[in-house]
């Protein structure tokens, strides 16, 4: 084997390893994991580490009794499909729980996460 072809057959097995690593995994959310708001947020945003499919990806936001109480209307909210956002109605004080699940839009792969907000009560 020739040194070019070392160097050929090195060069794509790096580029075949690549993809593996390539997942979307949430990078930021809003409100932030933990978080204890003193207001309603209107919305649960979340940026991905990488584009994902945003017909196969979403969130869903959930009471604490496992109801879901967001408009089930999770979309794409940037050009490069990296940022998802659901919208919520007026929600009560109480725990929340945020589940995101993500299809790559590079190499299909899903990953999926959750979790919790806090809205304290109002005095
Ligand atoms: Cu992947």
């Amino acid at each position: 084997m020739s040194i070019t072809r070392i160097a050929l057959t090195l060069a794509l097995a790096t580029g075949l390893a690549a993809p593996a690593l390539a997942h979307a995994y949430m990078k930021y959310g809003t409100p932030a994991p933990g978080a204890k708001l003193r207001a309603a947020p209107a919305a649960v945003d979340i940026t991905f580490t990488e584009a994902v499919a945003p017909g196969l990806s979403g969130i869903v936001v959930r009471d604490a009794a496992g109801r879901q109480v967001d408009k089930a209307d999770a979309k794409a909210i940037d050009t490069a499909d990296t940022h998802m956002r659901v919208d919520l109605p007026p929600l009560p004080p109480g725990t929340y729980q945020v589940l995101w699940h993500a299809v790559a839009a590079d190499d299909g792969h899903h990953t999926e996460g959750q979790y919790h907000f806090t809205i304290a009560p109002t005095r």
